[in-house]
């Protein structure tokens, strides 16, 4: 099946950039790094996207990692039709907030409190203000690579867009704002050693993606993160899991969960809103109370808890929470797509690696190994282009751009990755 047009999206996105910076309302949907048009989506169903235009595609992106059940699961859009019948926004506590909250608290290991909030962006940046005020240190060592939203003191050395518009040093960010972020190599605890070292009693916390996922998927390497746990132990350093990727992911209760490691403060985003705006951080009890109101570290939000934005996510967490055949289903899915990327690619001159944790994959072309930022961006970024635009034109729309993560839905079927691999190999003998 070939894409045979897309003048709709054409049209849309000439007309988008009149009205909106580069057209889009996030840079990673720009295509900026693989080239081309951007396709303007006009609906979606399970796991497949259809453009303006009609066409189809087989989802890969699915939002970013929201869509884990598939697009507009029943009983997702069934809960919402019937909560914005009874309003949409009130500015006060409700029952469901508690309920939510609760909850996550079942799900995931060892946490006390939960404050929503509206992304991953604020959940993380509400994180390390906590951090900050709870130690009373100001630095925090962030990892290369690693994206933990736009706020100031991330956007230094970060993964996904940053990455993908290889934009070394953001503008309108005050210098001062990244002083205190200090960085290091992902995967490599001698840097983190140094770092300690050098800014003793200085730093509040290290902030890191338990699963790397914004420069390709990048595993922690054979006890990484019990090292990290051991050194912020040690050294009075709060651990922060920037779970905004792998929460309620890679398994109910998170990398916490999957790694058997308890961060100090997990912060959430994405699935925990089945889609719409909604993001977390949570932790113990001792360090949460900290947060205003019941303490003086301030973060507010008009429509944190927003009901409709609860209902979503109450009803994508509840699914999840009660049928943990969806964990072994995707990850199911994702190593059989793995398996037949392998199949495929082994007999493709090109090298490759395919690195994948649960639900989460990536493709690099040209590097036998990537185990850290340096290694992603030493990989072949026209092969990969040209790889995402054979399978775009085919029917197959994967992140644009070799510094994300593929994300597998509940939706997506073993036949679904046959074609994905027929497709593969036909790419390979181009
Ligand atoms: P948001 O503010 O976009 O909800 O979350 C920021 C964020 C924080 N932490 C991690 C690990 C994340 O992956 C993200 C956002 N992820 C990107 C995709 N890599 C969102 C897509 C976009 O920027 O449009």
């Amino acid at each position: 099946m070939e894409i045979s047009s897309i003048a709709n999206s054409i049209a849309l996105f000439n007309k988008a950039q009149q009205a909106i910076p580069g057209g889009v309302n996030s840079p990673v949907r720009a295509f900026k790094s693989v080239g081309g048009n951007p396709i303007f989506i006009k609906r979606a169903q399970g796991a497949y996207l259809y453009d303006a235009d009609g066409n189809q595609y087989l989802d890969f992106i699915n939002s970013w990692g929201p869509a884990i059940l598939g697009h507009a699961h029943p009983y997702v859009t069934e809960a919402i039709q019937k909560a914005v019948t009874d309003g949409i926004s009130f500015g006060a506590p409700t029952e469901l907030e508690i309920q939510i909250a609760e909850l996550i608290k079942e799900m995931v290991p060892g946490i006390d409190k939960v404050r929503m909030v509206n992304s991953g962006t604020e959940a993380c940046m509400s994180a390390l203000r906590l951090a900050r005020g709870y130690t009373g240190k100001n630095k925090f060592i962030k990892l290369e690579g690693c994206y933990h939203g736009h706020a100031d003191a991330f956007l230094v050395k970060a993964g996904s867009g940053v990455a993908t518009l290889n934009i070394q040093s953001v503008p309108g960010i005050p210098h001062n704002t990244s002083t205190d972020t200090l960085t290091a190599p992902y995967n490599d605890i001698p840097t983190i050693e140094q770092l300690i070292a050098d800014n003793k009693n200085e730093i509040a916390a290290i902030i890191l993606e338990p699963v790397a996922g914004n420069m390709g998927c990048v595993p922690p390497m054979a006890d990484y993160l019990t090292t990290l746990r051991h050194i912020c132990t040690k050294e009075n350093i709060l651990l922060i899991f920037d779970e905004v990727m792998t929460g309620f992911r890679l398994a109910a209760g998170g990398a916490q969960e999957l790694y058997g490691i308890k961060a100090d403060i997990v912060a959430f985003g994405k699935v925990i809103g089945g889609g719409m705006p909604v993001g977390a951080y949570c932790g113990s009890s001792e360090i949460m109370n900290h947060v205003a109101p019941a303490g003086k570290v301030y973060q507010a939000g008009t429509l944190s808890g927003n009901p409709i934005a609860m209902t979503a996510g109450y009803a994508t967490l509840s699914l999840l929470h009660n049928d943990k055949s969806i964990y072994n289903n995707i990850n199911n899915t994702t190593q059989y797509l793995k398996m037949r990327m392998e199949g495929v690619f082994s007999q493709h001159a090109m090298p490759f690696t395919i690195n994948s944790v649960g639900s989460m994959l990536s493709l690099h072309f040209g590097q036998q190994n990537v185990y850290n930022f340096a290694d992603a961006t030493q990989c072949n970024i026209p092969h990969f282009n040209a790889f995402f635009h054979y399978m775009l034109k085919h029917g197959v729309y994967l992140p644009p751009s070799a510094f994300e993560t593929w994300f597998v839905s509940n939706a997506i079927t073993k036949e679904n990755i046959d074609y994905c691999a027929e497709m593969m190999v036909d790419f390979c003998r181009k």
